[in-house]
């Protein structure tokens, strides 16, 4: 018997009002590993946990922020602790390798401590005020309830970098995870729910954090139409993403969104090329190529284009793939059927593109033990043209277009012709050539002599152009998505002082 879970809603762990449900199950082996049934909500259900975090909210505001991050330090103990576990549900439930759950876990607890730390600070700014006997204060107050909705992906992660600042900022938390990741997210819940409790003890506010479990289309509609929801914060693709602006937009919600990508790796002719290879093979097949800030495009000098590729595509057939709570495999399976059905159309559009060579992989990977999941052999095109499908568009699995360039200036306009900007990286040992790239390239990250994927938690993770809405998530940047600025100005002088007219 598979085991049932709930929907967290005003402290309390319930089934969705209609009992409807639906199933979670392993990609590495899909027929024999049911890990779970989840309740499927519908839009009373979110607007039964909407009224709850509206509620907390009042109380919850009031709690010190330093009190706050308190929670937040023991959230992120308690994942510590359970660390390994975490990893090991998260791996069975979405693919990655464990070591790499292990990242994505580390990532929730770094979140958590710096937001812990964040509930000393959460600064203001102070200016003098232009009349005597007069004091200007700034600072941050909450803004009420937030709505997430975040990917399979990085199941903690990504759900920490919104939800902790939220909390620590004093917001109260709506939650619907990705329905292929329910389990992790459950996990997460029952931490923050339990840290509240033992932090506040009889002072427990339920309602600050829910979780709502069920589908995009129906609980995500709910809480972006939903006018007490305040805000939003959204990791997805670009088009759920706009759809999303122009719903909450309805009702000035604040949101924020984290979109595609189509992330390329620079090689000059002076790089480091061993170095340079383990990057791109760990940008781009690492997490199955499932990141947005996944490597999809490799762009190689002229002078070394041939020697890299040969190198490349030897080791590329060396990845060994597998069920990542196993060891020794490096690559794990694509997230679902689906996923891996869109790879594979990807992949007929690249063999059809003209002139385009298929250089390694191109098709699902069915020997053996692999039959039993949603695998897909480690993809090159090489020879492929700037502006071509497999160039331009995000797909989200472990393929990787390979482009000719002439010289540096050829590389970046290249790097930057397509819709997206999240994550970049050149491999050069020219300083100038560095610097030039810093500054020329148009993406919110860029690595110099590092592959295009992970970003620490304590530093702004975003994109510009078609990436997102221009808000950052990590480091301290995004405490000012979680708030609101109020401006105080205290008169002490006994007489009414007009501002701009009496002291010009
Ligand atoms: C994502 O793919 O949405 O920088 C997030 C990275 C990770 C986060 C990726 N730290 O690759």
């Amino acid at each position: 018997m598979a085991e049932k879970f709930n929907n967290l809603i005003n402290g309390v762990w319930k089934d969705s009002k209609s009992g409807k449900t639906f199933e979670n199950r392993n990609p590495a082996k899909w027929e024999e590993d049911l890990i779970g049934i989840f309740p499927s909500s519908d839009k009373d259900d979110v607007y039964e946990a909407v009224a709850a975090a509206k509620a907390a909210f009042e109380k919850w505001r009031l709690v010190p922020a330093p009190k706050r991050g308190d929670i937040l330090k023991l959230v992120g103990d308690k994942m510590h602790e359970r660390k390994d576990e975490i990893a090991y549900e998260m791996t069975r439930e979405m693919g990655k390798v464990f070591a790499e759950t292990k990242g994505d876990v580390q990532e929730g607890i770094d979140t958590a401590y710096y937001a812990a730390s964040e509930g000393r600070r959460l600064f203001g700014f102070n200016a003098p005020s232009e009349l005597p006997n007069k004091m200007n204060l700034s600072f941050r107050v909450p803004i009420g309830v937030g709505g997430f909705i975040t990917p399979w992906n990085f199941p903690m992660a990504i759900p920490t970098w919104k939800m902790f600042p939220a909390l620590v900022c004093g917001n109260t938390c709506v939650f619907k995870p990705a329905e292929l990741t329910p389990k992790t997210a459950t996990i997460l819940v029952e931490i923050i729910d339990a840290a509240m409790r033992e932090e506040l003890g009889k002072d427990y506010i339920p309602g600050v954090i829910n979780i709502v479990h069920g589908k995009g289309r129906i609980v995500g509609e709910a809480m972006i139409a939903h006018t007490d929801v305040d805000l939003i914060s959204f990791t997805g693709s670009t088009e759920v993403g706009k759809r999303i602006n122009e719903v909450a937009g309805g009702s000035l919600k604040r949101v924020s969104l984290e979109l595609g990508g189509k992330n390329a790796q620079i090689v000059m002719n002076d790089a480091d090329q061993e170095l340079a290879l383990e990057a791109v093979l760990w940008g781009a097949f690492g997490t199955t190529g499932q990141r947005c800030t996944a490597t999809s495009r490799l762009i190689l000098h002229k002078d070394i284009y041939d020697e890299f590729i040969a190198k490349l595509v030897a080791r590329v057939n060396k990845l060994k793939l597998g069920y990542g709570n196993d060891k020794g495999v490096d690559v794990g399976p694509c997230v679902s059927e689906s996923q891996r059905e869109t790879v594979n159309d990807y992949v007929k559009i690249g063999k059809e593109e003209d002139k385009a060579t298929l250089a390694a992989g191109g098709d699902y990977a069915k020997e053996g033990e692999l039959s039993k999941g949603w695998f897909y052999k480690p993809t090159i095109f090489t020879d492929v043209k700037p502006g071509m499908r497999i160039e331009q568009e995000e797909i989200f699995g472990p393929v990787l277009s390979v482009i000719k360039c002439n010289d540096l200036t050829d590389a970046i306009n290249i790097l930057n012709g397509t819709a997206y900007g999240l994550s970049s990286s050149i491999f050069t040992k020219n300083i100038n050539d560095a610097f030039t790239a810093i500054r020329d390239i148009k993406a919110g990250i860029t690595y110099i002599n590092g592959a295009t994927i992970g970003a620490e938690a304590h530093m702004p993770f975003g994109g510009v152009k078609q990436t997102g809405n221009g808000h950052r998530e990590g480091g301290w940047t995004v405490y000012d998505f979680y708030t609101e600025w109020k401006a105080v100005y205290v008169d002490y002088s006994g007489k009414l002082q007009r501002a701009q007219i009496d002291n010009y």
